[in-house]
Parts: C-alpha cells; sequence; structure tokens
C-alpha cells in the first residue's frame, strides 16, 4: 500500500484531499496543528456547517459507510513549524511515497491585519515548508512533495503567466528564470519564499516537488465529504471566505454581494472537485529527481464583476432576489490588468474541468441553504485594509 501524508489535513482542502485518498487505496497519515481553529476563535469567526474535533472527523470518516475501503486515517496533531523533531519522527517511521502539503495560514487578510499578523503568517509558512524540505531530505529523498502554492504569487504582470518557468533573452543570451513574482499580500508572499526555498532544494540536494499554483476555490463538498459529519470547513466570512462561496453565503441570506471596487479584477479559479483531480493527476506524473515542476492549477479566469454577475442569473429565476453592491476595495490590487495564465501542463495530463455554471451554483446554494442560520452578518463586510500602518 503506498502511503501519503496531508499536511494541513483539518483544512478546507486537506480533509477532502485525506479522505479521497484513502479511499484510492492509500495509507494515509493526517496531520495538522489546529491553528487555524484557534485564529477562528481568536477573529470570532466560523464555518457555516461546523465540524467536529480534529481526531472525530477522522473516526466519523474511519467509521463512515461511505468508507467502502475500510482503510483507516491516522490523525497526528504536529505543528510542522515548531515542532521539527516530531514532523522527522513521523517521517521517518511512516516512510512517505508522497507528502501533500497545505499546512499553511491561508488568508491573504488575516496576513494584512498588523506586523504580527504578517509575520506570524510567513514564520509559520516559510519554517514549516524548511522544515518539511530537511526531513524529506533526511529520510526519504525520493518522496514526492506536492505543495500548496497560489496564482497570486504571480500576482497580475501585464504579460502571459507561464507555468513557473520563463524563457528569456537579455542582451543576446538565453536563460530559463523563475516566472517573475508580484505578490498583492504578505500571505501570497510567503508562497514565493517557500518555491524558492523549494526550487533551491531541488536543485542542490535532487528533491522532487511539484508546486501547484492554485487559483481560488469554490465549493462546498465532495463526493466523499457530502454528509454532515463528514462536512469540510466551509468560511464565509471576510478573513477566511473566498470570493464565490461568499457571494452564495451573501445570497442565500439576502445579503447584497460585495464586489470589492469596480470588480473588473480578473483571478483563477477551480472547483473543490477539481483540486482533488488535479493532485491525482500531479501524484500519478511526478517530477523527475531534482526537478521543481511548477503546475498552474485553475480551470478558468473570470472578473469578479462577471463572478457577481453570474450569481444574481442563477438565483434569481429560483426566487432569491440577489443584490450587488460595489464598495470600496479595502485591498491594494490592479482595478483593471492583462491577465492570461497558462494551465497547459494540467490539461496536457488529463484534466478534465467542471466549469463554473448557473447549475453549479444553484447546487451549492441548495446545500448550504439549511446553515443559512449559521452565516452570521457581521462579518461579512472585510474589515481588515491593506493600508495598515502599524
Ligand atoms: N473579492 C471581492 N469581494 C469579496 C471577496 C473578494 O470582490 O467579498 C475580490 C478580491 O478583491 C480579490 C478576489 O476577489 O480580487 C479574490 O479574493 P479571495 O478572497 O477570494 O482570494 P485571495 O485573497 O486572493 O486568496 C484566496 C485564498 C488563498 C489562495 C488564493 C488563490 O484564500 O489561500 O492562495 O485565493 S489566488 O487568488 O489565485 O492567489
Amino acid at each position: 500500500m503506498k502511503k501519503l501524508i496531508v499536511l494541513g489535513a483539518d483544512g478546507y482542502l486537506g480533509y477532502p484531499v485525506s479522505v479521497n485518498f484513502s479511499s484510492l487505496g492509500w495509507e494515509v497519515h493526517a496531520v495538522d496543528n489546529l491553528s487555524k481553529r484557534f485564529i477562528e476563535a481568536k477573529l470570532d469567526v466560523q464555518p457555516a456547517i461546523s465540524i467536529p474535533p480534529f481526531k472525530k472527523r477522522f473516526e466519523a470518516w474511519n467509521e463512515s459507510d461511505k468508507n467502502l475501503t475500510k482503510n483507516k486515517i491516522t490523525p497526528h496533531i504536529i505543528d510542522i513549524a515548531e515542532n521539527s523533531r516530531q514532523l522527522y519522527n513521523l517521517i521517518e517511521e511512516v516512510r512517505p511515497d508522497a507528502i501533500i502539503h497545505f499546512a499553511e495560514q491561508p488568508s491573504a487578510p488575516y496576513s494584512m491585519k498588523g506586523r504580527s499578523e504578517a509575520i506570524s503568517t510567513q514564520t509559520n509558512n516559510v519554517k514549516g515548508t524548511l522544515n518539511l524540505i530537511f526531513a524529506v531530505h533526511k529520510f526519504v529523498p525520493d518522496c514526492h512533495i506536492l505543495k500548496l502554492g497560489t496564482m497570486g504569487e504571480y500576482g497580475t504582470p501585464n504579460i502571459d503567466i507561464e507555468e513557473g518557468w520563463l524563457d528569456i533573452e537579455h542582451k543576446g543570451r538565453k536563460d530559463k528564470v523563475i516566472f517573475p513574482k508580484k505578490p498583492s499580500s504578505f500571505y501570497h508572499l510567503s508562497k514565493v519564499h517557500d518555491s524558492h526555498n523549494l526550487e533551491f532544494a531541488c536543485r542542490v540536494w535532487d528533491l522532487k516537488v511539484t508546486d501547484l499554483n492554485q487559483g481560488i476555490v469554490y465549493g462546498a463538498y465532495t463526493p466523499f465529504t457530502k454528509e454532515e459529519e463528514l462536512s469540510t470547513s466551509f468560511h464565509y466570512d471576510s478573513v477566511f471566505g473566498t470570493v464565490i462561496n461568499r457571494f452564495i453565503s451573501q445570497a442565500i441570506i439576502g445579503h447584497p454581494l460585495t464586489v470589492y471596487g469596480g470588480g473588473e479584477q480578473i483571478r483563477a479559479y477551480l472547483h473543490i472537485d477539481d483540486v482533488i483531480q488535479c493532485i491525482s493527476l500531479a501524484l500519478k506524473n511526478p517530477p523527475n529527481k531534482g526537478e521543481f515542476k511548477v503546475r498552474n492549477q485553475f480551470t478558468e479566469f473570470k472578473s469578479v464583476k462577471d463572478l457577481a454577475l453570474l450569481v444574481q442569473r442563477s438565483l434569481n429565476p429560483k426566487g432569491y432576489n440577489v443584490e450587488i453592491d460595489f464598495i470600496d476595495n479595502p485591498r491594494i490590487e490592479e482595478p483593471r490588468h492583462y491577465f492570461n495564465p497558462i494551465n497547459d501542463s494540467f490539461k496536457k495530463i488529463g484534466l478534465n474541468p467542471k466549469m463554473i455554471d448557473e447549475e453549479l451554483i444553484l447546487n451549492i446554494s441548495n446545500y448550504l441553504k439549511p446553515y443559512s442560520d449559521n452565516i452570521d452578518k457581521r462579518v461579512l463586510i472585510p474589515q481588515i485594509k491593506w493600508n495598515i500602518n502599524k
């Protein structure tokens, strides 16, 4: 049986991914330090569907009727940034074939709240990844590391966004360089630092790394996490909620959709099922030793305004009265820009994407509707602004 460690297994993506690969026959070890639950408590926000405590969630899966293989996932509470010894012990003991690394502070707004949040985001994310690099180098140098990066590493440059690398010609000489990065938050920057550290580790220690530069994920459940006791942590608040999930949550409680600025900023997106599809494809197509493989993990791109209009178009014929508010943009980002990212590497290895449409939006809304009372209007309007001076 192949062995997989999922770091950050308590998160929106980590839990469904752990469950999915366990059901495909992998021996899965699920690791988390529960730090997101701690930040949620500090900020007084909660997922729309409450999730059981970490170990109980995995017990629920291990005993669920959905778990047809009866494979058991082993949960471990480890802080990979602060407790390298425990991470080393786990990797030495399990000797995984692959490690999927989601164990990072994932919110751009949180990282822009102030000095301490910027530092804790970068310290946690960069240290955790460095500890992982050293552990893999020491115990399992052939292990495939799949690292969750972000499309936000690139920002919105005025040229096509390639997959991690750029062929350049400068003063008559040619080279292949890491694609220039123009991220727009201290969080996105933490992923840039990780990418550089990982690329260096591939170059000097022959590690095998896939950096998944992921777009904005949407969706409330996957085939294995539809039941309430198996649900994933769906956030709609202005700190952890991502834009499509927020718009749908706002729509079903009759709150106007909060488009930041003019809504002409364009971003790349993918459905949560396609996250799992992409990771499966990346696992089946590992890099060579010493290769730092970057795959842009998204399926489509759209402006925020077009998304808001799509949510409105999807739900108004079903009896909702969706309104759109253009509010002052709390972030500093290009209001209008060129955007043409490439995602050929997943297409070439068989990605069959799910595209966002009226039916998908209605489906997510119907799933969330019974939890509308949990959607707290007070956490919908963004309070964190990019022009901090603390
Ligand atoms: N936006 C709105 N209204 C809202 C929320 C967001 O107009 O109510 C706009 C923002 O201004 C931004 C865009 O929607 O231009 C995306 O915002 P987001 O909060 O959905 O996404 P972001 O902060 O960029 O971060 C999210 C995840 C992060 C991941 C990233 C992928 O939280 O972990 O790395 O998406 S990407 O954006 O491609 O870098």
